[in-house]
């Protein structure tokens, strides 16, 4: 008689999003332009003063959400590589877990690649302990315990030297979700990582007649842990030209992450701050509100406002949406933000998507991408 199959290991179990790490060309610039324009306040920083000669890093908060934002101080290091390659982009997504070794185990068991082994970093606030594996292109997914830990950040952090800017207060509350975008022919199979590796779920999918415009097409499957954490993930579809999904691949050299959604709870005086602090979005025709309006018969909405500002709205059995995209905040067409306000709906703006990709398409026209 056969043994019985040994019992698979359970998933990691993550406990959210703990910060977002972008690896940049000039960290201090960077940093100053999320805490200038999009409102973030300067927290932490790392760097030869500190006891790290061969990269900064400057950890930036905003209600929930943390972006960590790090150059290399050295030729031979690997942000500089990897900037080389890529540009400026998101490195690392990175997850709280309860028992980063039990979670590092359990990916790797579960069909992961390691990117870094467990190991500690002590200082006399404590501990922080950390290991990593990969995901899509050269995106990591750190998994970390700070639980034993109890400075600003982690060891190597102390103050930093940046100015919060004056300006209107934002009021970005949260990550909602983060997206990456992967090769054609390959959604299927990281849909198949997440839920193998990290036991999530689909939440939705939107296929390729969905999301389309006279140009171009891509599909996107959103999966989740089933609580914080939300991925979406897109490629592009066969279409008449370009999808902006091919040329954010072109760009970035790889796959990668495409867009941060920060969550607000009012989300006009969120885009009001971010437009008096310069951040500028992608615009709509004045005929989206005359759409919109009878889409969302019913709905009390500020319509002067939302259309003033190019906030976009979407509905779904559950209830309803705002959400803007900026432009790109890098300088290769590739990361952009989206503000999100949930009125109960757990969607994506599916209602706005043609809308949406006509006006990243009029921005890929203007680079000669389309
Ligand atoms: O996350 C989403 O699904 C929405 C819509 O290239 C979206 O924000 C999807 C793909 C894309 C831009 C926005
Ligand atoms: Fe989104």
């Amino acid at each position: 008689m056969a043994a019985p199959a040994a019992p698979p290991t359970a998933p990691p179990r993550l406990q959210g999003v703990d910060h977002l790490e972008w690896w940049v060309g000039g960290a201090r610039a960077f940093a100053g332009f999320l805490i200038s324009a999009f409102g973030f306040a300067p927290v932490a920083y790392a760097g030869p003063e500190t006891g790290r000669r061969d990269r900064v890093s400057y950890l930036l908060r905003q209600g929930g959400v943390q972006l960590l934002v790090s150059g290399a101080l050295d030729p031979d290091s690997p942000i500089a590589a990897h900037v080389a390659l890529h540009g400026d982009g998101v490195r690392d997504v990175a997850f709280l877990v309860d028992d980063v070794d039990e979670a590092h185990a359990a990916a790797l068991a579960r069909g992961a690649r390691s990117v870094r082994a467990p190991a500690d970093d002590t200082d006399e606030h404590g501990t922080v302990r950390h290991a990593a594996v990969a995901t899509y292109g050269e995106t990591v997914h750190t998994l970390l315990d700070r639980s034993r830990y109890d400075g600003p950040f982690a060891p190597w952090f102390a103050a930093t030297d940046l100015h919060d800017a004056p300006g209107p207060d934002v009021g970005l509350e949260g990550i909602d979700h983060v997206v990456g975008n992967v090769e054609k022919g390959t959604l299927d199979r990281w849909v198949a990582f997440y839920e193998e590796v990290f036991g999530f779920a689909q939440m939705t999918h939107f296929d390729d007649d969905q999301i389309s415009t006279a140009h171009s097409a891509l599909m996107s499957t959103v999966v989740w842990d089933g609580q914080s954490v939300v991925m979406p993930i897109n490629e592009p579809a066969d279409g008449l030209r370009k999808s902006q999904i091919e040329e954010y691949l072109d760009a970035y050299g790889s796959p990668g992450v495409q867009h941060i959604a920060l969550a607000t709870s009012d989300i006009v005086a969120t885009v009001r701050a971010l437009a008096a602090r310069g951040v500028r979005t992608m615009t709509v025709p004045d005929t989206y509100y005359e759409e919109a309006r009878e889409r969302m018969a019913g709905i009390d909405l500020p319509w002067a406002a939302l259309e003033e500002l190019g906030i976009l709205v979407d509905r779904d059995e559950h209830g309803h949406l705002l959400q803007i995209f900026t432009e790109t905040v890098t300088d290769r067409p590739t990361v952009f933000f989206e503000i999100i306000e949930r009125r109960g709906a757990t969607g994506f703006g599916e209602g706005n998507f043609k809308a949406l990709f006509e006006a990243i398409e009029r921005e890929q026209a203007k680079r000669g991408n389309l």
